[in-house]
């Protein structure tokens, strides 16, 4: 089998940490994998396949010889480096939001929309979408396809692990220190997140909503190829530190009854039914937390409209909203698309 130099550039952080684990599980052809970070951790060393692997920085030479760059290292680096590493011939799959609704840079969720990799040859770079984005379009997918949605209303649980490291150890440290009575720091988020919710991801726009809720509203109608889905979305911060959840109200243009909408799911790929409300059985980030699929239950009848649905969606952020589907895309990258 072909092998392939591969960097990740931000391999230091939450999500290059899982891109590198990831790599590892899946066994990813890599004939040699370099580390990129910032100054900050040159020296610093990651095991892959049980050896150890020093990090660098990264530079504007970083990509000579690389055929795959996983980038996470903040958007704007990728704005700056993406592009250089594209010129030197390496496909970058990014992802950052700097790049995921330019026209001419596909938005890929492997299950969802694969063909669109073939773009890749436009500009040299693949957009990761968003977390809470990748786990709504696996679910709805099969659910458009059948019966198309007209509108989709979606209220998010994320995980802190969802902001990188600092916001892991904030969580912690928190907790910690209000088991300890000792006053809590507020570093990361402008409020306390331990025991509390924040209605505020990302920067607040003109209009009251966040850019948070303006990526899931755009990178949907994106990825699932139609911009006639009305989508309205509001992300909240919750004390959890892997696995994304949402509550997910939908729409459609046709029946869509529970149990049709269960016949689908349990055969979509990536997906998995957790949906047994009488024995207690539904999604939970904790269960989701280091797996794969996205899980799906709590499928129930909106009966304010004419054919509507609610369900409850989680996915561990990290892996399927970050890593795992841009080692996903890179797969699919090298198998269909070089
Ligand atoms: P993180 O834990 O804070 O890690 C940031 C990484 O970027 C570290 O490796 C850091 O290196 C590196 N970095 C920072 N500044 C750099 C620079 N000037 N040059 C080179 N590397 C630099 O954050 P994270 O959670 O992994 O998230 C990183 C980015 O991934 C986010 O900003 C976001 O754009 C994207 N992301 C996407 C999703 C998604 O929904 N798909 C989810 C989470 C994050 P040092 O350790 O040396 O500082
Ligand atoms: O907060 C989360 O749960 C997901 C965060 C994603 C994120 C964090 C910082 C910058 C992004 C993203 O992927 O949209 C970005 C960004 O690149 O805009």
């Amino acid at each position: 089998m072909k092998q392939y130099n591969v960097a990740v550039a931000g391999a230091t952080g939450a999500v290059g940490n899982e891109m590198v684990k990831v790599l590892e599980e899946r066994n990813f052809p890599v004939k040699n994998l370099t580390l990129l970070a910032s100054s900050r951790s040159v020296g610093k060393t990651m095991s892959f396949h049980g050896q150890d692997v020093r990090v660098q920085e990264l530079k504007e030479d970083s990509f000579k010889g690389i055929d795959i760059g996983l980038f996470s290292p903040g958007g704007a680096v990728s704005t700056k480096f993406a592009p250089i590493a594209a010129a030197s011939g390496c496909v970058v799959i990014d992802n950052t939001s700097a790049f995921r609704m330019e026209p001419d840079i596909p938005l890929v969720v492997p299950e969802v929309n694969e063909h669109a990799i073939a773009d890749h040859k436009k500009r040299g770079i693949i957009s990761n979408p968003n977390c809470s984005t990748i786990q709504m379009v696996v679910a709805l997918k099969p659910l458009h396809d059948a019966a198309k949605i007209k509108r989709i209303v979606v209220s998010t649980y994320q995980a802190v692990s969802g902001t990188g490291q600092k916001a892991i150890r904030e969580l912690e440290d928190q907790v910690l220190a209000i088991y300890n009575m000792k006053p809590i720091e507020k570093k990361v988020y402008p409020h306390q997140i331990a025991f509390n919710c924040l209605p505020h991801i990302d920067s607040f726009l003109d209009t009251g909503y966040t850019k948070e809720e303006m990526k899931m509203v755009n990178e949907t109608k994106k990825i699932l190829e139609d911009y006639s889905i009305a989508v309205t979305a509001t992300t909240v911060r919750v004390p959890v530190f892997y696995g994304h959840s949402e509550s997910v109200n939908v729409e459609f243009e046709r029946e869509m009854t529970p149990d049709m909408a269960r016949k689908l799911l349990k055969k979509a790929p990536g997906v998995k039914l957790v949906d047994n409300p009488s024995k207690n059985i539904y999604p939970l980030a904790l269960d989701a937390a280091g797996k794969d699929d996205t899980y799906v239950g709590r499928i129930r009848v909106d009966d304010t409209v004419k054919y509507g649905l609610n369900m409850w969606v989680v996915a561990d952020n990290i892996r399927k909203g970050a890593a795992l589907n841009a080692v996903q895309i890179a797969e699919s990258l090298v198998a269909k698309y070089l």
